[in-house]
């Protein structure tokens, strides 16, 4: 299927949530037919027609007649849907194209592309891009998983323009020709195995990134993944390394607080990171991976400098909330996975009450569990997950777990626990899912609970 001959097609979009509803927008935009389809039988039809208006569509939820299958000439993912099912084989098997939705937005997309992925610090490296490329250029469109679908933004972009896209694994499995002119890898550690089935399946599908780059592309690297320095030598675009432990004699590296930019053995210093209000080595990576796409965009260094300067912490991830009775609240609710939640207890510089369990992703729970390290007082676990976590946490000797139904009552629980001093930390090293719509609403809740407790 070309971007010209959608006209009057019939496409069938599967699933009715942000990426369902831009999605299906932007086909009515471009005169197609949409008929959305969910597997929620029920919901909320009405709401959906307002969302979508002015665009008209045909909806259906939770089954869809034989017939409007076989009349499709398109189907189009939305990314938490997945694609080893026979509902897809069905229309691949016919020879119908399926699309993510991100493949939908760059068939209509103008302008440079740059792709973001990797298990940890995506969100963080796109909104901080995003600036910099906004704050040299006058304007970005920063999409993606982020939040933004990429279909909301796609027809409004022009060929001077930059889009700046997050992009997960479950967005790279379904996208055929999204070819970003610069791309990153920042780091691959397990995640969403119940989704792909293997580590292989996982790093496969980030890799695929840089499918459709060539040697005029740019791929940014993180020299200490061992994944990605394997990958390195195979990947089609042109690397750009960057590293927080190693001296790099090409790329972008950490030394004492200083990170450099080396060129064929010769280093400049860049800036120190004490200069920058993000916290953490994890954040250090997040801005030289930033650096190494935005250098490649061909913006200069001083203005990146002067941006990265500026750049805050974003919603959700390692976010101070509020002090209340002596307390510090922090939301990492973006903390979805064991290794994220590391990354949020490392930030940590006192005694923390932590708040974990969710939704089971079939991870190990183990190095996070290790990662303590004497800093955390109390566990309280909610979620699918809770169990596990506990006996996860048993086995490694931290016998200080309490379970809670609720997140008022793992909220009121913290606030019980925790003495002058302290911090209570939502990182729950798990997804949301089964407790909350996402990560945001679960981040979200915290911060309400905590005002309600300052409020008291
Ligand atoms: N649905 C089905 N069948 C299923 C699963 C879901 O019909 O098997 C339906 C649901 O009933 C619901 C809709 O699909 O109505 C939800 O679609 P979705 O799960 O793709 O969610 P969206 O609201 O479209 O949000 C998606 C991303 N969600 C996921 O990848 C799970 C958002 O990433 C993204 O911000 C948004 O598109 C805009 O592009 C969230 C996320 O959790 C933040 N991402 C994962 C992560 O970061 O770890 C990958």
């Amino acid at each position: 299927m070309e971007r010209n001959e959608i006209k009057d097609k019939k496409v069938i979009v599967m699933g009715a949530g942000k990426s369902g509803v831009a999605a299906a927008k932007l086909l009515g935009g471009v005169g197609a037919c949409p008929i959305i389809y969910d597997e929620n039988e029920n919901l909320d039809k009405e709401a959906l027609v307002a969302k979508v208006s002015p665009v008209v569509c045909e909806i259906y939820a939770g089954a869809l007649p034989e017939e409007v299958k076989a009349g499709a000439d398109l189907l189009v993912m939305s990314p938490g849907i997945p694609v080893d099912t026979e509902f897809v084989d069905s229309f691949k098997n016919r020879g119908i194209p399926v699309w993510g939705e991100i493949e939908l937005a760059y068939q209509f997309a103008k302008g440079r592309v740059v792709g973001i992925t990797g298990t940890n610090g995506k969100t963080t490296t796109t909104a901080l891009t995003g600036k910099i490329v906004a704050d040299y250029y006058g304007k970005s469109f920063v999409v993606g998983n982020i939040g933004d679908p990429y279909t909301d933004a796609a027809l409004d972009t022009t060929d001077k323009d930059v889009t700046v896209a997050e992009i997960s694994s479950f967005q790279l499995e379904t996208a055929v020709d999204f070819h970003p002119e610069v791309s990153a890898i920042l780091n691959i550690t397990p995640d969403h195995l119940n989704r792909h089935h293997t580590m292989e399946n996982y790093v496969a599908c980030k890799q695929d990134v840089t499918k459709n780059q060539t040697k005029n592309d740019v791929c940014v690297l993180n020299y200490e993944d061992s994944y990605l320095n394997a990958f390195g030598a195979s990947c089609p675009a042109r690397v750009v390394w960057f590293s927080s432990k190693t001296t790099l004699k090409n790329g972008f590296y950490l030394v004492d607080d200083v990170i450099y930019r080396a060129t064929e053995g010769t280093s400049v210093a860049i800036m120190n990171i004490h200069e920058m209000k993000l916290l953490g080595t994890h954040n250090v990576e997040n801005v030289m991976a930033a650096m190494a796409m935005t250098e490649a965009l061909g913006i200069p260094m001083e203005n990146i400098v002067a941006s990265v300067k500026e750049f805050n912490a974003v919603e959700h991830r390692i976010e101070y909330v509020a002090t209340v009775d002596g307390v510090d609240y922090y939301n990492d609710s973006k903390g979805t996975n064991p290794d994220a939640a590391i990354k949020g207890i490392q930030a940590m510089n006192r005694k923390t009450v932590l708040i974990g369990g969710g939704y089971d992703k079939q991870n190990t729970y183990d190095e996070w569990i290790e990662s303590f390290d004497g800093k955390v007082t109390y566990l309280v676990l909610i979620g699918q997950t809770k169990e596990k976590i506990k006996e996860c946490a048993n086995k490694h000797g931290f016998n200080n777990v309490i379970l809670c139904e609720t997140f008022e009552e793992a909220m009121n629980v913290c606030r019980e626990k925790a003495e002058p001093g302290q911090a209570v930390l939502l990182s729950p090293a798990c997804a949301s899912w089964g407790m909350f719509p996402n990560y945001e609403v679960r981040g979200k809740d915290f911060k309400r609970i905590v005002h309600e407790f300052e409020a008291k």
